[in-house]
């Protein structure tokens, strides 16, 4: 029996497995479906019967296609890019914009074709676009009227604001004046932020003086892309929580973590959140009640502002797909969020969202230079004896650059603090 830690045991088993998914794959096949000579695993390996169209390609997608395989589901990716990270795993990859339904109905209808169901990674997709698949039959989830209340963010917090839901102060910005008049009703920094298509940092600018504002607009798009500004929250911690529901209004309910970012972007998530079950239980009521306010069917993260322990929460934004906050339980759940959000659209039972280990720490793994990817350091960080616990995820993008999310790490333990140093070292090590 060779030694765990040798290197040739690795090298071995890595080469007695692949060996039968490499096999030289035939044309053509009986049924003369067989187009593709690539894509041998998921093009043959899986029943083609249950497909989901997943709108997007990206590490959401790539993750949530993975938990399909797993159920034998195949999925079909429409994205802009043919070279996705989700894209490049299943033989059913469309190539189009997701932001306009003009020049794309052709793809787009063969792509409503190939799918059983229809769902969405990110929130760049146009409403039109969703009533297009709709309209072909399909059913989309979430649905192009979940989309409306949510896609924009203005319309999205009046929604959340006209249910009773605690948000913070916000106001549309049709000009420098509306903005100003802002600053002056609620004071400095405050936010101001794209409507649409924001994310990850991209579409948010804090706005610390007057003479911050005139450089903001411009660089957020103003006024070709509309604004809304939002009031500065004096947080103590910042929560989500991720929530399946189906079609049936069932739902899964996920712990409530603590995020941690940087530069506006998700760094550091810590599972559960070092908070009073009061605090955890009221967090989880709120949030439930922003998805059943916008009749959300699939996954949705929520993200929510403690104000101080014990004390006042105000929900943040809500994501109306897989998010970054939940990566965590692919390891750390019975069922992790992807998962959950394949049964949620194919209207199957929801599974236990419950955490199987005591803690879990997860670290987004963020660009650290510009250029094309290298996965030279993965091995300096596998041979760290302090991270022999992390779960390395790669997301498979081409490019790296500063903050570009490209992978993440993540830690389950018992002890919160060893989890986040084990995690920590390993991003300090994975300079991709
Ligand atoms: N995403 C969508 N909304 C927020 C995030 N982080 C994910 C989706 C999307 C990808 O980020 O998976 O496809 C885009 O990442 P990038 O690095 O290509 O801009």
């Amino acid at each position: 029996m060779p030694e765990i830690n040798s290197d040739k045991f690795y090298i071995d088993a890595l080469i007695s497995k692949p060996v039968a998914l490499t096999l030289p794959v035939p044309s053509g096949t009986a049924d003369g479906n067989f187009a593709f000579e690539t894509n041998t695993l998921s093009y043959r390996a899986l029943p083609e019967n249950i497909t989901i169209g997943i709108l997007g390609g990206g590490q959401l997608a790539r993750m949530s296609s993975l938990a399909a395989f797993r159920l034998g589901v195949q999925t079909a990716i429409f994205s802009e890019s043919p070279a996705s990270p989700a894209g490049m795993l299943t033989p059913h990859n469309f190539t189009g914009d997701l932001d306009s339904l003009e020049s794309n109905r052709e793809p787009l209808k063969k792509f409503a074709e190939a799918s059983t169901v229809i769902t969405l990674e990110n929130e760049f997709v146009a409403i039109e676009v969703l009533e297009f698949l709709e309209s072909h039959g399909k059913k989309v989830f979430p649905t192009s009227q979940t989309m409306r209340l949510v896609r924009d963010k203005l319309i999205q917090k009046e929604t959340l604001k006209s249910r009773g839901l605690a948000v913070a102060p916000f106001a549309a910005m049709d000009s420098k004046a509306s903005a100003l008049l802002f600053g002056k009703q609620f004071g400095y920094p405050f936010l101001l932020k794209a409507r649409c298509n924001g994310y990850d940092g991209y579409g948010n600018r804090t706005i610390r003086r007057e003479s911050d504002l005139d450089a903001a607009m411009t660089q957020l798009g103003f006024p070709k892309r509309e604004l809304m500004a939002e009031a500065f929250v004096g947080f103590t911690m910042e929560l989500a929580t991720m929530i399946t529901r189906n079609e049936k209004g069932n739902v899964a309910l996920y712990p409530v973590v603590e995020t941690l970012q940087q530069n506006h972007i998700c760094k550091t998530v810590k599972a559960p959140a070092r908070i009073d079950d009061e605090t955890g239980e009221a967090a989880s009521r709120l949030a439930l009640q922003a998805i059943e306010a916008i009749d959300g069917v699939g996954i949705f993260g929520v993200e929510l502002f403690l104000t101080r322990q014990g004390g006042d929460l105000l929900i943040n934004e809500l994501a109306p797909r897989p998010h970054n906050s939940g990566h965590y339980t692919i390891e750390a759940c019975t069922t992790s969020q992807f998962e959950n959000h394949v049964r949620a659209v194919l209207g199957w039972p929801l599974g236990s969202p419950e955490m199987t280990s005591p803690a879990a720490v997860m670290v987004n793994l963020l660009g650290k230079r510009s250029g094309k990817i290298s996965l030279e350091t993965l091995k300096d960080a596998m041979r760290l004896p302090e991270s022999a616990e992390a779960r390395i995820h790669i997301y498979g993008k081409a490019e790296s650059r500063a903050g570009r999310k490209l992978g993440h790490v993540t830690v389950t333990g018992s002890d919160m603090e060893k989890c986040l140093r084990a995690a920590a070292a390993a991003d300090e090590k994975i300079i991709l």
